[in-house]
C-alpha cells in the first residue's frame, strides 16, 4: 500500500540504534565479558563492532568498549569477529602483549587499543548494515550496494 511504498528502499537503523555511513550501531549501557558482549549483539542480527576505517575509528572513540577483534583461535593472529585480519590498527606503543593470556582487543578512552582478559567487562558496541526493505524495488545501484549485506 502507500505506506509500504514509501517504506520501500529506504534504509535505516531500529530505534535506539545510531546511523551513520550505511551502518547501525548500537551502544552497550552495561558492561561484560567479550563472549557475552558478543553474544548479545548477535542475539540483535549484529556483531561486536569491526573499525574499517579512520573515520569509523574517530566516530567511535573517546569511549572504553570491547572491539570485535580477538586472537583466542590461534595466538598472535588477530582476527575481526567478520574473519577479516587486523590490517589497520591504532594499536598503544607495546600493545598487543598477551599479558597473561590476554586474546580481546578493546578501545580505551584516548582511542587506543589493547589486549586484555576473557574475564575481564567492558562496554560494547554492536555493528549492522541497516536495513533495506526490498532489495528489488531499489532504483539506486549505490544504495543496493549499501544494503545487499542485509
Ligand atoms: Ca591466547
Ligand atoms: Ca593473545
Ligand atoms: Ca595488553
Amino acid at each position: 500500500d502507500e505506506v509500504d511504498r514509501l517504506l520501500i528502499g529506504v534504509p535505516w537503523c531500529q530505534s535506539g540504534w545510531d546511523q551513520d555511513q550505511g551502518r547501525c550501531y548500537l551502544f552497550s549501557r552495561a558492561n561484560q565479558t567479550w563472549e557475552a558482549a558478543r553474544n548479545s549483539c548477535l542475539a540483535q542480527n549484529a556483531d561486536l563492532v569491526v573499525i574499517n576505517d579512520q573515520m569509523e575509528q574517530n566516530r567511535t572513540m573517546s569511549r572504553v568498549y570491547w572491539l570485535g577483534l580477538s586472537d583466542q583461535k590461534v595466538e598472535s593472529q588477530w582476527l575481526w569477529v567478520d574473519g577479516s585480519p587486523l590490517k589497520l590498527s591504532f594499536l598503544s606503543t607495546g600493545e598487543p602483549n598477551d599479558s597473561s593470556n590476554e586474546d580481546y582487543g578493546t578501545m580505551a578512552i584516548d582511542g587506543c587499543w589493547n589486549d586484555i582478559n576473557c574475564y575481564m567487562t567492558d562496554y560494547w558496541i554492536c555493528k549492522k548494515p541497516w536495513f533495506c526493505y526490498s532489495l528489488t524495488e531499489l532504483t539506486t545501484l549505490d544504495l543496493a550496494s549499501q544494503c545487499s549485506n542485509h
